[in-house]
This record gives C-alpha cells, structure tokens and sequence, in this order.
C-alpha cells in the first residue's frame, strides 16, 4: 500500500495521523539519534522533512540516518526543487493555491518534474494553502505571497474546493511555522465538511490540547514542528494521544 491509500484508509477508520516535522536546518546531527528514540516514542505517524534553505547532500545523509532506525513514512515537504532526496518514501508535492506567484503555483514543479521522474518517490498532490497567523511567518516571507483572511472560512473553503477538482489528493491548511495564531478550530471543521479528500492542518499548534481540538474539528493529520523542536519530550510530558 501506498501512504497515499493509508492515509485514506485512516480518514475511513477515523483513525488520526500525526506528522513530526524536522528541519534540516535546525537539526544537530550529533543528536539525531536521540531525538529518533523520542520520535519512536511518540504517537508520530509520519515523518515531514523541510525547510526553507536545505543542501540536498545533507538531505541525504539525514534521511538515511533517520531510516536506519525508525519505521515511519518519510515525507518530504519541500519549499524548492533542491530539496529532494530519492532516499524519503514520498513528497508531498505542494502547490501554494493561496498565493498568486506562479513560481510556488506551477514553475518550481516544471523544474522538478524530470527529477522526480528519476526517483522512486510517491508524489502526492497536495493543495497548500496559507492561512492568515497574525504575524509575518517564513513561508510568506519566502513565497512572497499573502496568506489567505482568517475570517473568511467562505474564500478558504472555495480555495480548497478548487484544488481538489483540480485533482489535489490532499488540502493542507498551514498557519506557519512558529506561528502566533494557529487556524482557527471553525474554519477547519467548515473545510473538512466540504471536501471530501484528507485534510491536514499545522502551524502554531503547541498542546496536546490543541492537537485534539484539531482532530476533534476534522483534521486528518496534524503536523508539528516547533513544539517538537523545542522540547523533544513534548508528547511524553502530557499525557498520551
Ligand atoms: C509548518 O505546519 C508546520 O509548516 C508546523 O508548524 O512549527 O508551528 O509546529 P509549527
């Protein structure tokens, strides 16, 4: 099976996925080792791999790392062509429907179209949209492109309808990394409602508590960075999924 079709058959068994994301950048490679352990030891399900500026060498070298000794679907969560290691088992193949730079719409995924034709990853579509979180977050600032009004769940919900016709496999609703406000709980229940392809939500998303709400709202799959980062005991302190 694919993790494709496993995250479609949990949607089915409302079954929640959770995704511990990992950025090359921030990760010290003396303690990969123990942060995996902590990986294994929480209710991950998935690991993300990205980040804004990422050699693709050390890409490698981390993705073999984290393989040898964890079981979880390596996904790669790419924020340019550069950032792809045929070494992960598949990419979530983003296209920022919220912004209007045709760049993170279309153009980075012309230029790596005929090198994901050379790996053995699973591409999966992914309509990425960027939800307004209070302040300026990296993906704004990166993609150059403004994030889409937190109180206007109606503009999200057609954003997101659009790309699951245009075929998007999944809508991944992103506040940002570290943002101030994750999205809010009305705006994802109203989303997961709609369309009927599996939904992911991150950014800003620090308590277990919010983890649940987020479930609770119709979230598939939870996405965190930072809490993680910050304190690799965070599932183990609070009391378990
Ligand atoms: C960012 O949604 C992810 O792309 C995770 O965000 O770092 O705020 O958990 P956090």
């Amino acid at each position: 099976t694919t993790i494709y079709q496993e995250i479609q058959a949990a949607k089915m068994a409302n079954k929640k996925l959770l995704a511990i994301l990992l950025d090359p950048d921030k990760i010290v490679l003396e303690s990969l080792d123990s942060l995996i352990v902590k990986i294994n030891q929480s209710p991950a399900t998935h690991v993300f791999i990205g980040g804004s500026q990422v050699e693709s060498n050390i890409l490698d070298d981390l993705i073999i790392r984290i393989k040898q000794n964890c079981v979880l679907p390596i996904v790669l969560f790419p924020g340019h062509p550069s950032q792809i290691s045929n070494h992960a088992d598949g990419i979530l193949f983003l296209s920022l429907l919220s912004g209007r730079n045709p760049d993170y719409l279309i153009e980075h995924h012309i230029k790596a179209a005929p090198i994901l034709k050379k790996t053995q990853l699973e591409i999966i579509s992914t309509g990425y949209i960027l939800i307004e979180s209070g302040c300026e977050t990296a993906v704004e600032r990166i993609s150059q492109t403004r994030p889409l009004d937190r109180n206007n769940p109606e503009l999200v919900l057609h954003t997101a309808q659009a790309g699951e016709m245009l075929g998007s496999q999944l809508i991944y609703l992103e506040a940002g990394s570290g943002a101030k406000q994750a999205v809010p709980l009305k705006m994802i229940a109203f989303v997961a409602k709609n369309i009927q392809i599996p939904l992911l939500v991150g950014g800003g998303i620090i308590t277990l508590e919010a983890i649940e709400k987020a479930y609770q709202s119709g979230a598939d799959l939870v996405v965190i960075g930072t809490a993680f980062e910050k304190d690799a005991d965070f599932f183990n302190a609070q009391i378990k999924l």
